[in-house]
């Protein structure tokens, strides 16, 4: 480390540390030097091109630019001169008449560049603009284009190349003749634009705006909050006015540095949309339950609107009832990962309490369960052992079955920084993506491939002794056996299994095993599949045997999907554990949740998902509560599931919408969306953070965690929890891993990494430096045999179909499709097909296509997208009008207990 530099500023003796800018330096003395670049965010590289904040050097012959000039020793700077600041002012005058008048907007960063001039008291201009022939661009759904606003400060292309690495913006011209252009052509619409809205947030004019900002200008009230979207976790400020949001900036937390993606800053709006529940809605008597009701009819004419008290009491009877009559496993519960940490405490509480089932589940079965199956076996905890954003200290990044640039967007950016800086980065995945062409190995294998492709690359790390001998030694058993196993693997032999040449196989696994930091991230491609379990087994094996986890810049984070899914596990909503990974069967620590809750539980692990299904069918399980979650969309084989949840005596939704599932219940209870209510949300990197109240709940909706307590109420639970924060203060007291976390300690610190133990405690972002929550301490290594999809294509269904997501859309689209940019950005259900299968086929992109697995059938239009391999087709889950999971296999995972999602049989014919 050099030693801190001094300096004069205006007369005053300062010092600079080390690479710090004499405007970084001025500003820490509370000293703000005018400036458009690093002034705006202070996570953007500074660049000099503005001028404005220009500094005088005595000595030197020509002013400098104070954000780019770091100082020396001695060095005597002032801003205050005559030429600085005439300079200064001439530059703003200059780009003033760049700027036509300026008429001040709803969406405020959109004034910085004016409030600055009249910071320096400069609002009009000596000079004459250029003619500027440029129109404004409202071809783009979310954001819209005025140049002639621009003065080519380039944040924009900062924000779009170098923070989130898109490349769209970029300059073309030279001197007066540089003008800001989209990578294909003039109109935004048609670029490759992801809307992430980086760019309009970065402009401080006016030039990018988001679409339809309201005039006359309203002065907004803020609320910092989060996203409600993804594990990523972006820390987000709402601007509301009237009760509505306007638009979302992006907060400088810990997960996101002010990023966000398209639907964090634009897909707000399905909170205002006139579809939200307001009232308590109860079945009318005598109307059966017709799953029929999904293919469109009115499903509102169901139902009756009633009071409060009739529904709640409807809801809390006919549960009981049915547990008094069939028993406490006829009843089961699903939670949600979209509510916070203290609603999935009191859901599972619930569930185990009233009724003593431990039938709770939520979302993750559907999503990391094989994941975490392999994680607790291998290393004695499911949660990712390092944030992504350690992606940034990595020199190999190993990205595999996941599409984060669509799917974590903003965890996305780390990475594909981590590369411009040199990391490596490989990318092994069936279908091609955004992040493949980052990549140094963009590697598309066949689906179901993974045993044979990992294990191909284990084989060449243990036999070329690539090795991290002392790390094994020291942290890992079972080494010997694994090199056993693993011999046979050789990737000539797995060559053909996987498709990949055993060249690039044995180059992709030395790269990894080579990298003094690698880290691995993993997605839905690895955890559903009927070998889920397995595929992740050999990631943990890649990772450990090469001395990968406990240290910065390496580990294991697989991505995880909703917002709270990590903070929902970790509170219990799973059938074999309570609170903390507590596992229900075991006496010591589920006496503790009995002496907390006053009460005996049941010791044996409940159903899981797609098992809850199956029971229903069957006729075991006879009554559910259902919160926040959308089954008869989102698990497999819908038709047998929606006759599974059509065929129960008593179906109780909580939800914001009348959704697939709700059309099937005997009470609907309307809730609030998140944006209506506070409580605490535990993103991908274990961090817990605050979610707060933005807006009042619409109509008659109540608060998620009211209505849990008060059904509590009515069977009889002597619950009187206050608010979140009371919710949380027993949660603390039985989760050793939150017992350092409050309220209190989110509102102060914004985020907190569990574990965290004590109030002085900081949490851990990095696990397992030391050893593993193993019974030895050590790791352990789990051989896997590779096998086969459960149902492979044939003459018959000869194409493999694969699902899951698009960037603007939510799982089963009860939110995004109601958010009109994202609606508007991809409108319906498309079903994706390499370019060559399309000729093959007689179609071209668009036509109407009918896929049949063995299970269901349905409809849409195609696209032709050559990022699919031959022979498979992609649709995402989101569209009930060509509902994926008619299709899906629900053949399960033996250990996550998690459906085969990603791999079926389908076949292909022109409608
Ligand atoms: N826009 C958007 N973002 C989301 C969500 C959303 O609905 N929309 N959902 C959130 C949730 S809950 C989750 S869990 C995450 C999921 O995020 P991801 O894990 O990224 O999910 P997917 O896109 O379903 O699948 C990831 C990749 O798996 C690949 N794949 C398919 N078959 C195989 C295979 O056999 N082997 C391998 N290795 N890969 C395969 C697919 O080609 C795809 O690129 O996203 C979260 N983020
Ligand atoms: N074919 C196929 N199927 C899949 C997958 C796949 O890749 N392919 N992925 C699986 C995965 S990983 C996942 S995570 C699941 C997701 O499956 P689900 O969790 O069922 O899907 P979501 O659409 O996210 O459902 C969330 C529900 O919560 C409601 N909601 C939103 N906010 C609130 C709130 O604050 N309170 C209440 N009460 N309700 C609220 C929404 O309206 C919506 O109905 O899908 C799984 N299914
Ligand atoms: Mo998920």
């Amino acid at each position: 480390m050099s030693k801190p530099i001094t300096f004069s500023f205006n007369g005053q003796q300062i010092t600079a540390q080390p690479d710090e800018s004499i405007r970084a330096c001025a500003k820490r003395l509370g000293f703000d030097i005018p400036g458009i670049c690093s002034g705006i965010n202070p996570h953007y590289r500074t660049d000099g091109s503005c001028r404005l904040c220009m500094v005088e050097i005595k000595g030197e012959r020509t002013l400098a630019a104070s954000c780019k000039r770091q100082p020396t020793d001695g060095m005597d700077v002032s801003t205050t001169s005559p030429r600085a600041e005439a300079s200064r002012r001439m530059v703003m005058e200059l780009l003033l008449a760049d700027r036509p008048a300026f008429t001040p907007s709803t969406y405020q960063p959109a004034d910085r560049f004016l409030t600055l001039g009249e910071q320096m008291d400069v609002s009009s201009s000596r000079f004459t603009p250029a003619a500027d022939g440029s129109t404004p661009d409202t071809s783009h759904p979310a954001i819209d284009v005025d140049m002639s606003k621009c003065i080519l400060c380039t944040n924009c292309v900062r924000a779009c190349q170098e923070i989130q690495s898109n490349a769209v913006i970029g300059i073309a011209g030279r001197g007066h003749l540089a003008h800001i252009v989209f990578d294909q052509g003039d109109a935004l619409a048609f670029s490759s634009c992801v809307a992430c809205g980086e760019c309009v947030q970065a402009c401080p004019t006016g030039a990018l705006l988001p679409k339809a900002m309201p005039h006359p200008v309203l002065k907004t009230e803020t609320v910092d909050s989060l996203c409600p979207y993804c594990g990523v976790g972006c820390q987000v400020t709402y601007h509301v006015k009237d009760d509505k949001i306007i638009y979302t900036d992006g907060r400088d937390g810990p997960a996101n540095l002010s990023r966000l993606c398209v639907k964090g800053r634009f897909g707000f709006d399905y909170t205002h949309h006139p579809d939200r529940l307001t009232k308590p809605l109860i079945r009318i008597e005598g109307v059966a339950k017709d799953p029929a009701i999904l293919n469109g009819g009115d499903a509102f004419g169901q139902f009756r609107e009633a009071t409060w008290e009739e529904a709640l009491g409807h809801a809390a009877a006919s549960l009981e009832s049915t547990c008094e009559e069939f028993g406490a496993d006829a009843i089961a519960g699903f939670g949600s990962a979209k509510g916070s940490n203290e609603e999935a405490y009191l859901f599972q509480k619930l569930m185990r309490t009233a009724f003593k089932t431990n039938n709770v589940d939520h979302c993750t079965r559907l999503c990391h369960a094989s994941s975490v199956a392999a994680l607790m076996e291998g290393i004695g905890s499911g949660a990712v052992t390092a944030p992504f954003t350690d992606a940034e200290k990595a020199d190999v990044i190993l990205v595999i079955g996941a599409r984060p640039s669509q799917n974590h967007p903003v965890a996305s950016t780390y990475i594909k920084a981590a590369k411009r800086d040199g990391a490596k980065l490989i990318v092994l995945d069936p279908r091609g993506q955004a992040l493949s062409r980052h990549a140094d190995y963009g590697v598309q294998f066949k689906p179901g491939a993974d045993v044979a492709l990992l294990n191909a690359m284990l084989h060449v790390i243990i036999t070329e002794d690539l090795v991290d001998h002392a790390y094994i030694e020291q942290r890992v058993n079972g080494f010997e056996e694994f090199s056993q196993h693993i011999k046979t693997f050789t990737p000539e032999r797995m060559a053909e299994k996987c498709g990949v040449d055993a060249g690039t196989i044995r180059a992709i696994a030395r790269t990894f095993a080579q990298a003094k930091r690698a880290i691995i991230f993993w997605g839905m491609g690895v955890s559903q599949h009927t070998h889920g379990t397995d595929n992740a087994r050999c990631l943990i094996a890649l990772a450990l045997i090469t001395g990968n986890v406990g240290r910065p810049g390496t580990g294991l984070h697989p991505l995880r999907g909703q917002n709270n899914v990590q903070g929902a596990s970790d509170a219990g909503l799973i059938p074999m554990v309570l609170p903390d990974y507590t596992r229900v069967d075991d006496d010591f620590g589920r006496g503790r949740f009995e002496t907390v809750w006053q009460m005996a539980l049941n010791p044996v692990p409940g159903l899981t998902v797609v098992e809850i299904m199956h029971a229903a069918l069957a006729g075991d399980v006879r009554a559910m509560y259902i919160m926040g979650e959308n089954p008869a969309m989102s698990d497999p084989d819908l038709n047998k599931a929606r006759r599974a949840l059509a065929s129960l005596d008593h179906l109780v939704v909580q939800d914001i919408f009348m959704t697939e599932t709700a059309m099937l219940a005997d009470v609907i209870l309307p809730a609030t969306s998140f944006y209506e209510k506070t409580g605490s949300f535990t993103n991908s990197n274990r961090q817990v953070q605050l979610g707060r109240q933005v807006l009042p709940p619409p109509g008659d909706a109540r608060e998620d965690l009211i209505i849990i307590q008060d059904i509590a109420k009515r069977l009889g639970l002597d619950w009187h929890y206050k608010n979140t924060a009371h919710v949380f203060e027993e949660m603390r007291r039985v989760m050793p891993s939150h017992a350092g976390i409050s309220h209190q300690r989110l509102e102060r610190e914004g985020s907190v990494t569990y574990p965290c133990t004590s109030e002085e405690h900081a949490g851990e972002e990095i696990l397992f430096g030391e050893g593993f929550p193993m019974a030895s301490g050590k790791a352990r290594l789990v051989p896997a045999q590779t096998l086969a999809p459960d149902e492979e294509p044939d003459e018959a269904y000869p194409f493999i179909l694969t699902t899951g997501r698009m960037l603007e859309h939510w799982h089963t689209g009860a939110m995004t499709r109601r958010a009109s940019v994202l609606d508007a950005l991809e409108p319906g259900p498309v079903i994706a097909l390499h370019p060559k299968d399309l000729a093959q086929l007689g179609l071209v992109a668009g036509d109407g296509v009918t896929l049949t697995s063995r299970r269901g059938t349905l409809t849409a239009a195609t696209r032709a997208d050559s990022d699919v391999p031959q022979g498979v087709v992609f649709l995402a889950f989101a569209f009930h009008e060509a509902a994926a999971n008619l299709l899906t296999n629900p053949s399960l995972d033996p250990f996550g207990k998690i459906a085969e999602l990603k791999y079926c049989a389908v076949k292909v014919e022109k409608t």
